[in-house]
């Protein structure tokens, strides 16, 4: 074997072996002309199984729908965008083992996700050590960009951590304000123990008290827990105008119905994590009430090829409250991409470069200016008061916080 036969043996064995692991840059068949390929990932983490699924499902799809509308338009010359979904059951620990098997794989250079705030704790750090982007369209906590002592000493605690959702210190008052306008003036608050049931009632309550409200009884339940009779007797006691509730719809749901029947006939209201179908479907009653982020997606014309391409599309699962937060945040990322990517030569090498340019994005998205602070947090910082009527969600209110 002659010197040049020998090392184009070589160079064969080499591109057989990135074909095997997947690394590295491929020939798409059928261009053609050889059009040389490499492919960065967007992951995503989020309850994929469980409860919380029909959210999570929601991300997963929106960020899906982003990934194929961008290699369809050619995004990212000489890129194409593949998406890594994992199911974090909606658990911290499992959350942790997907942003570890996400960060262990080169190709992966963003990470949409968590629905959870309490999740997010732990796969921001992780994230965070492999240099990689992380793009919440749903945590609405605000210890995640401003650090724990967030109202007297923000602070950034990871500069990979980014979100297209408002936050609960805006959602608190919010729904404080609705109530109060609504000539509500006791209310009892019950919250879940996570990092978002928690910190939403602590907002809430701050807003409430300091806008002349009375919080008559605050209590706390489990949510492995199915019967919530002692706490819903100690409420009914207080004698509230309505009950404020923190956490999410799976515990919501069948708190509302429970309250029914022990003849506490008041509104339940909660914050994003409640406004979903399922609120109903698990007992959520006419007149009970939520806030979430931004304004209705349908009557947004920002909203269309979001829309159209999700019906297109034909996924089994609905977008939910967080599907056009997910492809805004996808976008986002890929925006971050188009500046990044340019001249790398590895999706890996290219993530920090991404976290740098993610923090300057700016663009009109489907739910709005798409855009982040120096914390990381969304520009955008709309709301909605919607109430069940008929069995259904209704938008009563779309703002700001005054
Ligand atoms: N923001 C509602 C989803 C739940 C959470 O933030 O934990």
């Amino acid at each position: 074997m002659n010197k040049r036969i020998y090392s184009l043996a070589g160079v064969a064995v080499l591109a057989a072996s990135l074909a095997l692991t997947g690394c590295g840059a491929r020939t798409d068949a059928g261009t053609g002309g050889g059009t040389a390929t490499k492919v960065a990932k967007i992951g995503v983490i989020a309850p994929l199984s469980g409860d919380l699924s029909a959210m999570g499902l929601g991300i997963k799809n929106s960020v899906d729908l982003a990934i194929k509308q961008a290699n369809a338009s050619n995004a990212i010359p000489g890129w194409k965008l593949e998406l890594a979904a994992e199911d974090d059951q909606a658990t911290p620990d499992v959350g942790k083992n997907a942003a570890t098997k996400l960060a262990s794989d080169d190709q992966v250079i963003g990470v949409v996700g968590t629905l959870n705030s309490g999740v997010a704790q732990s796969t921001i750090p992780v994230l965070d050590a492999a240099h990689i982007a992380q793009v919440s369209p749903a945590n609405t906590n605000p210890a995640l960009t401003k650090g724990a002592d967030y109202t007297t000493a923000p602070a950034r605690p990871n500069a990979n951590y980014f979100r297209t959702c408002t936050t609960d210190d805006v959602q608190g008052p919010f729904a404080a304000q609705y109530l109060l306008g609504a000539g509500i003036k006791k209310v009892a608050t019950v919250h879940d123990k996570t990092p978002y049931g928690q910190g939403l009632v602590t907002e809430f309550t701050k807003a409430f008290t300091a806008g002349g409200g009375t919080v008559v009884d605050a209590e706390t339940i489990n949510p492995d827990d199915d019967n919530f009779s002692a706490v819903i007797s100690k409420v009914k006691a207080a004698g509230p105008d309505a009950v404020y509730y923190g956490g999410v719809y799976a515990e919501a749901g069948p708190l509302a119905k429970q309250m029914k029947g022990a003849g506490l006939s008041v509104p339940l209201m909660g914050g994003d994590g409640i406004y979903d179908g399922n609120f109903m479907k698990l007992g959520g009653n006419d007149g009970d009430l939520a806030t979430s982020v931004g304004a209705p997606v349908e009557t947004l014309s920002s909203a269309k090829a979001f829309l159209d391409g999700y019906k297109a599309a034909a996924y089994a699962d609905g977008y939910s409250a967080y599907g056009a937060y997910a492809y805004d945040a996808a976008n986002a990322i890929i925006a971050a991409l188009k500046t990044s990517l340019a001249s790398a030569s590895d999706a890996k090498s290219a993530r920090e470069g991404t976290i740098t340019a993610l923090a300057s994005v700016s663009f009109d998205g489907a739910t709005g200016k798409v855009g982040f602070d120096k914390y990381g947090d969304s520009v955008a910082r709309v709301l909605t008061v919607y109430k069940v009527v008929d069995g259904k969600w209704v938008a009563e209110k779309t703002g700001e916080l005054k």
